[in-house]
C-alpha cells in the first residue's frame, strides 16, 4: 500500500495578532504587543501552501476557529450579549480576552499526533487530537479541533479520531509537534518526545521555562495510536526546553530515512542516534548539529530544523526552509551542509512565513502530516485538499473578509463580531465541512 503524504496547514484567522502568551516560546514574547495585520498573515500562509503545491507536494487545509472564543468567556462567569460579554470582560481584565481571541489555531503541528494505517495493529489512520493544555489560549482549541478532524476524517472504517487526552498536567500534550515519524526499509519508529514526567524526578526539569509534552501523555498516544513496538519514547533536553525549544520540532525535523536535529533537541543524542540506527537499518541518516557549529540561540531565532523535509514526485527530498534561516549565517551554513552531505535532500527553499514566526511558529508548525493511501484520501469527502482552485478561492475569501490591522479594542465592535461569524461562515460552507463550529449549531 502506498502512502502519500497531505500536508494540512493551518490558516491565520481574523483575529492574528502579538499577544506575548507563550512563555518559554521567546518569539512569542519578544514580539508581545506588535502590531498585527491578519489578512496579510494569512495571505502569507496560502502562499508558502501554493509554493509547496508547485514543488508536487499534496497540499490540505484545516479552518481557522472562532474568535474570540466568547463561549469560554461566558464560562469564565461573563454574562449578555455576545458584545456585552466581550465588553465586560475586556474591562475586567483584557489577558483573558486575548487568550480568547488568539488565532494559534494555525499551527496545525499541535492539532492532533497521527499514525498512517500502514503502522497501527487495526490497520486505521489514529489521530489524537492534542489537548494543549500547558497554554490557556491553545487549551480552547482541541474542542473545535476534535469536531473538524471527526467531520473530515469520518470514516470509521477507514480513520480513528481520538478524544484530547483527560488530565491536564500530567497528562499536557502538544500534538505532532513533539512526535517525529520516521520510515526505512528496515523498519519504522514513532519517536515520542517529552520534556517532563508527571510521575518522574523533578530534578533535571528545565528550570526556566515550561516543559509542555508529558512522558504520560506521549505514551498514552502511542498507545491509542496503536504504534505498538514502533513507538520510542524520548526525552527533550532540558537546557534545549530552556534556550527556547518549547517543542522538539523546533531543533530537530524528520521525514522516512532522515533525521535533522540540535544537540539540544534530545538527551543523550548520540545513544538516541544509535538506537534509530539499530531500529532503521544502514539506509537511516542523521545530520547532528553541535553548539560549535550552530548555537542553540541561532537555531531557536531563526528556526532552520523547523522546516519541512518534503518527499517530492521525482522521491528526493526538499527542504523548505524560513527565510529567517537564510538570513542566520550559521543557520545557513547547517542547511548547506546538509543538502551538501545527506543524498536524498536535492533542494533547499525558503518561504517567507514571517507573521507566523514573529510568534514562534516556522513553515513546520503550519501543517499537521497525514500520510494517505488512496483508498483513504477518496474516502475524504469534504473540500480540504488544495489544488489551484481552492487556493484561489480561499485568497478571495481572505481578501473580501480580513482586515488589514486587528487590536483587542475592535472586539468592543459588534458589527465586528457579526463580521468574524459570516467569515467562518462563508469558510464552513467552502470547505464542505458543514456546520462544525459551537456558533452554528446554537
Ligand atoms: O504554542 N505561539 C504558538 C506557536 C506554536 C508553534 N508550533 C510548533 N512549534 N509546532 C505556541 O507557543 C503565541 C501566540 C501569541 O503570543 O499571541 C503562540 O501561541
Amino acid at each position: 500500500m502506498t502512502l502519500t503524504e497531505y500536508n494540512f496547514d493551518g490558516l491565520a484567522g481574523p483575529t492574528h495578532g502579538y499577544s506575548g502568551l507563550s512563555p518559554g516560546n521567546l518569539a512569542s514574547e519578544r514580539h508581545a504587543g506588535a502590531s498585527a495585520n491578519p489578512r496579510a498573515a494569512a495571505l502569507q500562509g496560502l502562499g508558502k501552501m501554493r509554493f509547496l503545491t508547485e514543488l508536487g507536494v499534496h497540499q490540505a487545509v484545516l479552518p481557522p476557529q472562532p474568535r474570540p472564543d466568547v463561549a469560554s468567556l461566558r464560562r469564565w462567569g461573563f454574562s449578555g450579549s455576545d458584545a456585552e460579554v466581550v465588553a465586560r470582560a475586556l474591562a475586567c481584565d483584557e489577558t483573558l480576552v486575548r487568550w480568547a481571541s488568539s488565532a494559534s489555531a494555525m499551527w496545525t503541528a499541535n492539532a492532533a499526533t497521527v499514525a498512517p494505517s500502514t503502522d497501527t495493529s487495526d490497520g486505521r489512520l489514529h489521530l489524537t487530537v492534542a489537548n494543549l493544555s500547558s497554554m490557556v489560549h491553545r487549551s480552547l482549541e482541541a474542542a473545535t479541533t476534535y469536531r473538524v478532524l471527526g467531520r473530515i476524517f469520518a470514516d470509521e472504517e477507514r480513520f480513528a479520531v481520538h478524544e484530547p487526552l483527560p488530565g491536564p498536567g500530567a497528562f499536557s500534550d502538544e500534538g505532532a509537534a513533539n512526535h517525529c515519524r520516521l520510515a526505512s526499509d528496515a523498519g519504522r519508529v514513532h519517536l515520542f518526545a517529552w520534556g517532563r514526567s508527571a510521575s518522574g524526578a523533578a530534578r533535571t526539569a528545565p528550570r526556566r521555562y515550561p516543559a509542555r509534552q508529558t512522558r504520560e501523555a506521549s505514551e498514552a498516544v502511542a498507545r491509542l495510536n496503536q504504534v505498538g513496538d514502533a513507538a520510542l519514547s524520548w526525552r527533550q533536553a532540558p537546557d534545549g526546553i530552556d534556550a527556547g525549544a518549547f517543542h522538539t520540532d523546533v531543533l530537530a525535523l524528520g521525514n522516512e530515512n532522515v533525521l535533522l536535529l540540535h544537540e539540544l533537541a534530545f538527551v543523550d543524542a548520540e545513544r538516541l542516534l544509535g538506537e534509530l540506527g539499530s531500529r532503521l537499518g544502514a539506509n537511516f541518516r542523521a545530520c547532528l548539529a553541535r553548539s560549535d557549529e550552530l548555537p542553540v540561540a541561532d537555531a531557536v531565532a531563526s528556526y532552520p530544523f523547523n522546516s519541512q523535509l518534503v518527499t517530492l514526485p521525482d522521491r528526493t527530498m526538499a527542504l523548505v526552509a524560513p527565510e529567517e534561516a537564510r538570513q542566520n549565517p550559521a543557520a545557513l551554513r547547517y542547511l548547506e551542509r546538509v543538502q551538501a552531505q545527506v543524498p536524498e535532500v536535492g533542494r533547499l527553499c525558503f518561504v517567507d512565513v514571517n507573521a507566523s514566526m514573529k510568534n514562534g511558529g516556522g513553515p513546520a508548525c503550519l501543517r499537521l502530516r497525514v500520510p494517505l493511501c488512496e483508498d483513504e484520501r477518496n474516502a475524504v469527502t469534504a473540500r480540504v485538499f488544495a489544488g489551484e482552485a481552492l487556493l484561489s478561492d480561499l485568497e478571495a475569501w481572505v481578501k473580501r473578509r480580513y482586515r488589514d490591522r486587528f487590536t483587542l479594542h475592535d472586539l468592543a465592535d459588534p458589527e465586528f463580531l457579526r463580521e468574524l461569524e459570516t467569515a467562518l461562515d462563508e469558510l464552513s460552507t467552502l470547505l464542505g465541512l458543514g456546520s462544525v463550529y459551537e456558533f452554528q449549531r446554537a
